[in-house]
């Protein structure tokens, strides 16, 4: 991953090249007759990635019938020889660590040290998705009934699933969706998001080779239009989101005005994330997390920190010992291991980011920005001082943290205003105060609630994540009750004394 070349027009991270290119196998038996796109490192433009043609919405006809025909041979499938395959491409992902880890680095950015949790995050689901659905889909369960009854509580796939991801976690949150699917017998169309097709390819073709059919797991590369199309087809079995709210309300609109089946929607969506430090928290913790939460990844987690809530009598020091680490965080090339944030995706969030700093910059104060490198989407770790929160209207996906102080006997007020933002992902508490922790668990009803430590969590099988509200349908990845959301119940009920 690395040709050195010359640029002609550049959207995104993505630069539409006249130079023929091998179109990647979409469909089993069908071409895709599409324009070439080159992807680019977002760290150094100049550095090609790889190419990619992307599929279009008149494609998604075709990737839906052969995927109906991979359904009726997965779904009778065992579910432990589905587990099987599932264990065995954790083994291949595992095995081919440095090559996905070079991808993620170019593709999308991501340091070293984000590649390598990421890849290990991936492992976990589907090693975590194999065990699980073993245990509830293996056998059906016998359920209490009247004498000569028998009574069984089984589980299917509920046909073929449009699993459409976003590019922050190009290979954990695309892989986690389509694997929880696959676990539950379901066929999948996998939509990567445009800006990182190459690691999905890579992770689809690690699933391909680890035994999955490939008319049961069908990869289409595309713009949203295309994950528009998909979500509109009327032989849908159900849609796992992960992105922008918004995307999630468009496709919600969707199912609902379709005629014919009532499929589900399982959408993992953002967050404007705060943290609340009050005067008893200690402040070389708190500059610790804030900074990992705020700016490490380049502030591009669904989880990551975007209002600190500070106590008036504290905030000073606080602030200071904050500024002081962020300036310490070096930007650059992802690959080098003394790299501490990479680039983000690409120009269009770097522009978004930079008229958000703009803007705030008439009313608010902008009291911290780091150093950039010239060349790169790179965008400096910022910190705004807010005069309220409700300057703050919306999730700023980057690196800009939200300062608001608080006095004390105020805390709800806070949790009016955070519960006034209508998202519901993750919230830090910084305190030695018991108290103040089970108030605002009683009152907040957030995903994830992480107390004295950072908020950057998602641990598959330790902790579940997922939000409510503005934040996504509130089922948790990587939890115990994840795979139920991707299969159907059924009961049999057998009157036994007149069966035979
Ligand atoms: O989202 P978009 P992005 C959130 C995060 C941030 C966003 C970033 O908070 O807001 O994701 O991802 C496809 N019908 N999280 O900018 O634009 C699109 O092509 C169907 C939350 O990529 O919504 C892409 O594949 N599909 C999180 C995908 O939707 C459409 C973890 C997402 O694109 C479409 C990670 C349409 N009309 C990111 N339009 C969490 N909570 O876990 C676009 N797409």
């Amino acid at each position: 991953f690395g040709d050195r070349h010359e640029l002609d027009e550049v959207t995104g991270n993505m630069q539409r090249s006249t130079a023929p290119v091998d179109a990647v196998p979409l469909v089993p038996g069908l071409t895709v007759k599409g324009e070439a796109l080159t992807v680019c490192a977002p760290h150094d433009p100049s550095l090609k990635v790889g190419t990619v043609v992307f599929a279009q919405p008149s494609d998604v006809d075709a990737a839906m019938e052969a995927a109906l025909k991979g359904f009726r041979t997965w779904s009778r499938t065992s579910a432990e020889a589905r587990a099987v395959i599932l264990e065995r491409a954790a083994d291949k992902l595992e095995a081919e660590r440095d090559r996905l880890l070079a991808l993620l680095a170019r593709e999308a950015g991501k340091t070293i040290e984000d590649g390598i949790s990421e890849v290990r995050e991936a492992t976990d689901f589907l090693r975590y998705y194999a065990n699980r659905s073993r245990e509830m889909f293996g056998a059906p369960t016998a359920m209490p009934g009247p004498t000569g009854e028998d009574n069984r509580l089984g589980w299917r796939g509920r046909g073929v699933f449009a699993c459409i991801a976003p590019w922050n976690f190009p290979l954990a949150i695309f892989l986690g969706q389509v694997t929880a699917a696959l676990a539950a017998g379901n066929a999948v169309i996998a939509k990567p998001a445009e800006q990182t097709p190459l690691i999905a390819y890579e992770a689809i073709r690690i699933l391909h080779d680890a035994g999955v059919p490939g008319d049961a797991l069908i990869f289409l590369p595309g713009e949203g239009d295309v994950g528009a199309a998909l979500t509109k087809h009327p032989k849908l079995g159900g849609v796992a989101f992960t992105g922008s709210t918004q995307t999630a309300q468009a496709i919600n609109r969707t199912l609902a005005a379709k005629d014919g089946p009532i499929v589900p929607l399982i959408a993992e969506t953002g967050g404007l994330n705060a943290m609340i430090v009050d005067g008893t928290a200690l402040p070389e913790q708190v500059a610790d997390d804030v900074v990992m939460s705020a700016f490490r990844s380049a502030g591009q987690r669904c989880s990551a920190l975007r209002l600190l809530f500070v106590q008036e009598d504290v905030a000073d020091r606080m602030l200071e010992m904050i500024e002081g680490a962020a300036r310490e965080l070096v930007l650059g090339d992802p690959m080098l291991a003394s790299t501490d944030i990479g680039p983000v995706i690409d120009n269009e969030q770097k522009a978004m980011l930079t008229e958000h700093v703009e803007t705030m910059r008439k009313t608010q104060k902008v009291r911290f920005q780091g150093e950039v490198p010239a060349e790169g989407t790179f965008f400096a770790p910022t910190i705004v001082d807010l005069s309220s929160a409700e300057a703050l209207d919306r999730e700023i996906f980057g690196p800009v943290l939200h300062v608001v102080r608080w006095k004390a006997r105020d805390l709800d007020t806070v949790l009016d205003k955070i519960e006034a933002t209508g998202f519901g992902l993750t919230l830090g508490v910084h305190t030695r105060i018991e108290d103040l922790v089970r108030k605002v668990v009683d009152r907040l009803d957030t995903g994830n609630v992480y107390v004295n430590r950072n908020i950057i969590g998602a641990v598959v099988g330790t902790q579940p994540f997922g939000g409510s509200g503005l934040s996504g349908t509130g089922f948790k990845a990587g939890g115990p009750n994840y795979l139920t959301r991707f299969a159907l119940e059924q009961v049999v009920s057998i009157n036994t004394a007149a069966s035979g």
